[in-house]
């Protein structure tokens, strides 16, 4: 494959899911969230000039769904305009090309000519690129009844003395098995696709971590430019593609996003293990971009365990969300002699105190919480 021997080097991005809301942050958060997915475009504008890349490819789920508030199609559309090189948008299983498609609205139907929607398996030419030709497989529905990829595929020839990209959207069979969806991706048939030239690239969707797939070293996964869930490996990544003149394919990932979504899991006995966790948060940069849920495992005294309630209260405040996951929190609370002692209380007070006391003890949850918030609502004399 040869373009007058230059190489051809483009910005592989997909999955940005622009829309996205997630229950676990406040307005505040999730509106910096939004902005943060909006400036990505912009940041991926950025890296393709500094990198001298010659254009860009969405591998599906631009968008959250086809119901999207027009503030964020107008947003998105405003960061695609002021980009300075072609970028092709493919729609995936989130926001399918059927009949409500946002792709289809006035607005997008108006956008300029360097925004470029797959709309079909026809190849189309790079524009101000030439010999280079994007090619994609486009969802039409939520439930695509066959292998789209190994469609595109039988479409297409093998490409002479051009190059050719293909862009498709969803999981492979090596990593996501299920014979029950026709959609799955079947690699090997892709991987042949390859070698018998009909592209040279196969930039994927759907997957949010940078992964790649097959044996080609041409099949990749560019995962999500700005992290959205706990379960991803590597997020907040484009791929720098560079194809060279003699056949070589050359990978580098990008940073773009810096959202980070954190699963803790600490054990907690006493205060050295509550003050290991405070460093801990202490020491996270970027906290207003931060969601942590953490989990809780150990046996603490009263004291103890009311200070580590201020101390997420108190953090919370800084992170874009800091919460207690309660699947994974199993924390005896169990009142020591030194909580007997700590508080100055007579009368009625002490003897519901005492009675409290003791229950907890006796592995009483609500007991225990009663006391915790007996204790930190100040019935505690002296400091914990
Ligand atoms: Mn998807």
């Amino acid at each position: 494959m040869t373009t007058g021997g230059s190489s051809v080097r483009f910005i592989h991005s997909s999955d940005w899911q622009l829309g996205m809301t997630r229950a676990f942050l406040s307005a505040e958060a999730l509106s910096r969230f939004s902005q943060a997915r909006i400036d990505a475009i912009a940041t991926l504008g950025d890296l393709a000039k500094a990198h001298e890349a010659q254009f860009i490819i969405v591998a599906g789920d631009v968008f959250e769904s086809n119901q999207l508030s027009r503030q964020t199609l107008m947003r998105a559309i405003d960061a695609l305009e002021s980009l300075s090189v072609p970028i092709f948008l493919l729609p995936g299983n989130h926001d399918p090309l059927d009949a409500a498609s946002i792709f289809s609205t006035d607005e997008f139907m108006r956008v300029s000519e360097h925004i470029i929607v797959l709309r079909d398996m026809e190849s189309v030419a790079v524009p101000g690129v030439p010999d280079v030709e994007v090619v994609g497989a486009p969802w039409r529905t939520k439930h695509p009844s066959s292998d789209l990829c190994r469609d595109l595929a039988d479409s297409l020839a093998p490409a002479s003395n051009i190059i050719r990209i293909a862009v498709a959207h969803g999981q492979t069979d090596t990593l996501s098995p299920d014979p029950s969806r026709p959609e799955v991706i079947d690699l090997a048939n892709a991987e042949k696709a390859i070698r018998d030239h009909k592209f040279h690239y196969l930039g994927l969707g759907d997957r949010h971590s940078v992964t790649e797939v097959g044996s080609t070293a041409r099949v990749h996964y560019s995962g999500a430019p700005v992290a959205t869930a706990f379960d991803e490996d590597d997020p907040n990544k484009a791929l720098l593609v560079e194809l060279e003149p003699d056949g070589q394919c050359r990978v580098e990932p990008l940073e773009v996003g810096a959202w980070l979504f954190i699963a803790e899991q600490r054990a907690m006995n006493g205060p050295k293990d509550l003050a290991a966790f405070e460093k801990w948060l202490n020491e996270i940069p970027n906290k207003e971009c931060t969601v942590i849920k953490v989990g809780f495992q150990g046996s603490v005294n009263l004291a103890t365990a009311a200070m580590l309630d201020e101390i997420m209260d108190s953090k919370a405040e800084l992170f874009a969300s800091l919460r207690q996951r309660e699947r994974t929190t199993d924390l005896a609370i169990v009142p020591d002699e030194l909580d007997q002692d700590s508080v100055s209380l007579s009368g009625y007070a002490r003897d519901t105190w005492n009675e409290l006391h003791e229950m907890a003890q006796q592995d009483n949850l609500v007991a225990q919480d009663a006391l915790r918030l007996f204790y930190r609502l100040g019935a505690q004399g002296g400091a914990g």
